[in-house]
């Protein structure tokens, strides 16, 4: 059966909302990328020619079902030492790919609409999901300084993602994310746990089979 472009994974809802408060200090802003999607897309493209995207282990032993790679002055790496940040990519043994530009300003401009003037992000991880694939809640606290946002960019396939409180015991809201929608936490809720339910199948003109997410931070 050949795979339609996917309009939404709940497609009889109304329209949503340009701007919706999730909690004090979350803020989902609905197609803000839109117009910035194919620069996103092909300075993606750039970065993982040079650090192709992996299925990094958990220090658990386990192969993340999420494909990542990095961007900036250090990158997101999980291996069986731990989490943590590193300025060299271990499967190169090189430097990351440089933060475009183009990057750094986007992040810094979506950061101020959602109340986080002044952000001044250094690294981008880049996750890619096929269907099926999900991030099972956590927090982000690996980051020196948790005073800067997080700042997530969607792109391609729609996605559910959850959006939880302070502890594991809040019950996560549902939150649809499409192509060019943002996701940013910061202030009270810069802890908040969070995650992506099981991708579900889908075809996108800008990104084929799977959702592509840039999350902007500042780590170091
Ligand atoms: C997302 N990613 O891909 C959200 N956090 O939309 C994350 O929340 C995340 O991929 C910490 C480490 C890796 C991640
Ligand atoms: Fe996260």
């Amino acid at each position: 059966m050949p795979k339609q472009y996917q309009p939404g994974l709940f497609s009889d809802a109304p329209n949503l909302p340009p701007r919706e408060a999730l909690t004090e200090g979350a803020v989902v802003l609905r197609d803000y990328a839109l117009n910035q999607t194919p620069a996103l897309l092909e300075e993606v493209d750039a970065i993982t020619k040079v650090a192709p995207f992996r299925h990094m282990i958990t220090p658990g032993g386990f192969r993340m079902s999420v494909a990542m790679t990095n961007c900036g002055r250090a990158g997101w790496v999980s291996d069986r030492k731990g989490y943590r940040y590193d300025p060299i990519d271990p499967d190169r043994a090189a430097p990351w790919p440089s933060m475009p530009a183009r990057f750094a300003d986007f992040a810094k401009q979506a950061a101020a609409e959602a109340g986080f003037p002044n952000f001044d992000t250094d690294v981008c991880l880049i996750n890619r999901y096929a269907p099926g694939t999900k991030l099972s809640l956590h927090q982000d606290k690996d980051e020196h300084d948790f005073t800067a946002p997080i700042v997530t960019v969607s792109l391609g396939l729609s996605a559910v993602f959850l959006f939880g409180g302070l502890t594991r015991k809040e019950r996560p809201r549902r939150i649809e994310v499409s192509h060019g929608d943002l996701v940013i936490w910061g202030g009270q809720a810069r802890l908040a746990y969070h995650g992506i339910a099981p991708l579900a199948e889908g075809d996108h003109p800008a990104t084929g089979p799977c959702r592509i997410s840039l999350t902007f931070r500042k780590a170091l």
